[in-house]
């Protein structure tokens, strides 16, 4: 088993040429303008505009996904009642709810694709229920037309936490709104960021005044606003990045095939298959112990930092143990499942070293 000198992280973020951010530096210098919607964050907002193919009146670009999400239920009306999400998600999704003013209900996932069930979720609307905020988990759809129907049925608002998702065209509109992050963990960031884009284009100028503290001018403020604006810095890294993204997606499918192809004929390690922009390398073990002895063994061993996103889950953290409720499919794949390493600068020599060192621990165990 190969031990690598370096630390081999689940992720690192892709970093495009030096010079190329010092020349937007310098555009920023001159400008003077670093912050409050200046022109490089106009300029980004009207290049994901053009890339999603999403007119430029349905989306708001803010500091980072977590904010955007708690902007997006306050721009629909949500600041109470119930919202139903998944166990099986980063903190920062029910965070979001609960800053909200909402009180987050867990619902149990699909076991094929790890996203809220939408059959789960319509078994937890009550009439307090105000929204559904469904996670395309590692950049997994979600059942879009599920909740859809969801939606029509129970007039409920369906706001996709996408944070995952950025790269996949059938998720760019999906839902009222969606929610991509700009994470540096993310297969394509801004240093941080987020991004909405909904339905309404009305919500968009609720958005841009609730991201720069609803003031409208020196003497006028409308409603109780944050500060969510992205600044000038991280604007240019995201056009920067954004220019790249076709390199970024094709060499995550480079890997995941890599991975795909190590893994072939090793029924004890399955790589789940709905990645549409293989943004992460999720593979579930047969049961808890091998999951873990696989993940201290790369540690420790091989000096590999694999992530148990999403172990434990959010059910089992003590802000929301008291709305645990039975969801048993996401109690169990979250013990089974491990994040494997996948970035851009990451070479295939490296992705066979960690895939052969994953198939020994588990063999040595049998
Ligand atoms: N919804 C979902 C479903 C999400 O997954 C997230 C974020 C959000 C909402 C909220 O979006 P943001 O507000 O973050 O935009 C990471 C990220 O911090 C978090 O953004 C992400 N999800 C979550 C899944 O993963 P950690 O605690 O695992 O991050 P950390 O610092 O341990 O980083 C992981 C590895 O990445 C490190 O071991 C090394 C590498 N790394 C990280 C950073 C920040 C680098 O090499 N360079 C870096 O700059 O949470």
């Amino acid at each position: 088993m190969k031990r690598f000198d370096q630390p081999i992280y689940v992720t690192r973020p892709y970093l495009p040429a030096l010079e190329d951010f010092q020349k937007g530096c310098a555009e920023i210098w001159a400008n003077q303008w670093l912050s409050n919607n200046g022109p490089m964050a106009r300029r980004f907002h009207d290049a994901l505009s053009a890339y999603m193919g999403v007119p430029a009146t349905n989306l708001a670009l803010f500091a980072n996904g977590t904010l955007s999400l708690e902007l997006a239920f306050a721009a629909l009306g949500i600041s109470s009642g119930e919202v139903i999400t998944t166990p099986f998600t980063f903190v920062a999704t029910a965070h979001a709810i609960v800053r909200a003013g909402a009180t987050p209900v867990f619902a149990d996932i699909d076991p094929n694709t790890l996203c809220l069930s939408p059959e789960a979720a319509e078994r937890a609307i009550t009439p307090r229920t105000r929204a559904i905020v469904p996670v395309h988990v590692y950049g997994n759809p979600c059942d879009v037309a599920g909740f859809q129907r969801l939606a029509d049925q129970y007039s409920v608002k369906i706001v996709y936490d996408a944070a995952h998702a950025f790269g996949i065209p059938s998720l760019a509109t999906a839902g009222d709104v969606s929610m991509f992050s700009f994470h540096p963990t993310k297969l394509f960031h801004s240093a941080e960021g987020g991004l909405l884009v909904f339905r309404d284009p009305s919500l968009q100028e609720r958005l841009f005044e609730l991201r720069n503290f609803a003031i409208h001018s020196e003497t006028e403020c409308t409603a109780v606003g944050t500060n969510a604006k992205m600044n000038e810095f991280q604007a240019l890294m995201g056009l920067l990045c954004l220019e790249r993204m076709p390199a970024l997606l094709a060499r995550r499918r480079e890997i995941h095939d890599a991975y795909a192809a190590a893994f072939d004929g090793h029924p004890s390690v399955r790589l789940l298959p709905h990645s549409l922009n293989r943004a992460y390398v999720p593979v579930l073990f047969p049961d808890f112990a091998t999951r873990e002895r696989v993940y201290n063994g790369l540690r420790d061993q091989c000096n590999v930092f694999a992530r148990r996103y999403f172990y434990p889950l959010l059910t089992d953290f003590p802000p929301y143990a008291a709305s645990r409720t039975s969801c048993p499919v996401a109690e169990d794949l979250s013990r089974r499942v491990l994040t494997l390493p996948t970035y851009h600068s990451l070479s295939l020599p490296t992705v066979h070293s960690i895939a052969r060192s994953i198939v020994q621990m588990i063999k040595d165990c049998q």
